[in-house]
């Protein structure tokens, strides 16, 4: 299967990048991204790496009740028809600051806890600087879905901006071999649940996509990034731009790291057909509510109920 790699380097032509785009999101909505400073990912990487590195008593003071903090192992499972084991994986999740009397608070923000300076010096800066890096690429990949969609390129800007609830959820797979047929999994079957994903991998393969039915590796080339659509987008493009489900497989016992940053809107603008999408009965909802009622049907044999299906 052929992946197309959407170029985002200094200069790209909007409107040709967006008509590759458009033929990955409309049959399945996954695709590569070239153009970004790998010095700068292998660097989020690298800290990510130490952070799971730090011994567990440093790692569980991290543990927040929000979106945001420290996971351990055991507690995901994204699949709990298939899956009889959780997900092999623990993650730490940051992003937009929740605050006290927001405008349009919401639960899908969350406060961040950084471990202490002493122990990651260069983590937080990292990680920061990439979350512009992530909002600033994902500004550029708007203005080519919009493009694609057929309209303005700066349709989605307005929407869209450093306090959205977004989300960066760095993850460490432990060496433990998936076994899909004994319910055994990386990350358990799922689509994403926002509007776009961008996945920064150590390039240990691992991920699956379901193409016709059959899970199909996904192996990045060096150089890019993986995007897949998430089912908030499907959900505005009426099922122009599609969700497709994917899971990640530990083949070989080796441990895996990996940073999906995960684009949303602000909560309070409303999902509703876009206006070159055909009317849909879809009900309008607004983003914030949609995000949060997705976290708590995950897990729920339910789940994904609302993945474009009337509410
Ligand atoms: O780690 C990966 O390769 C993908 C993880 C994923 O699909 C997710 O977190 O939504
Ligand atoms: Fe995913």
């Amino acid at each position: 299967m052929d992946f197309p790699i959407i170029d985002l380097s200094d200069g790209f032509d909007e409107h040709e990048q967006a008509e590759k785009l458009r033929s990955a999101c409309e049959v399945h909505g996954f695709f590569l991204i070239k153009g970004l400073p790998m010095d700068q990912c292998r660097a989020v990487l690298e800290q990510s790496i130490a952070f799971f590195r730090l011994p567990m008593e440093d790692k569980l003071k991290l543990v927040e009740d929000d979106a945001h903090g420290y996971v351990p192992f055991g507690k995901i499972t994204l699949d709990p028809i298939k899956q009889k084991e959780p997900d092999t994986r623990e993650i730490w999740a940051y992003g937009a600051e929740r605050y006290e009397n927001m405008d349009h608070d919401c639960e899908a923000y969350g406060y961040n806890r950084w471990p202490s300076a002493k122990l990651l010096p260069d983590f937080e800066t990292t990680m920061l600087n990439y979350n512009e890096l992530m909002h600033d690429t994902c500004r550029k990949l708007n203005h080519l879905i919009a493009l694609a969609l057929d309209l303005p390129a700066d349709y989605f800007d307005d929407m869209f901006g450093r306090d959205t609830i977004s989300a960066l959820r760095p993850v460490h797979y432990s060496e433990q071999v998936s076994d899909p047929e004994q319910g055994r999994f990386g990350t358990g079957e799922h689509s994403d649940w926002g509007m776009t994903t961008i996945l920064l991998t150590d390039g240990n393969q691992g991920l699956q996509v379901k193409l016709n039915g059959v899970w199909t590796d996904i192996k990045e080339p060096e150089g890019t990034l993986i995007c897949n659509i998430g089912d908030m987008l499907e959900r505005w493009t009426n099922g122009r731009f599609k969700s497709t489900m994917h899971r990640v497989v530990n083949k070989r016992g080796v441990e895996r790291f990996s940073v999906p940053f995960f684009l949303n809107p602000r909560p309070e603008v409303v999902i509703s057909s876009l206006p070159t999408c055909g009317a849909s009965d879809i009900p309008d909802i607004e983003c914030g509510e949609y995000i949060v009622r997705r976290h708590r049907e995950c897990g729920e044999p339910e789940r994904n109920s609302m993945k474009i299906t009337a509410v």
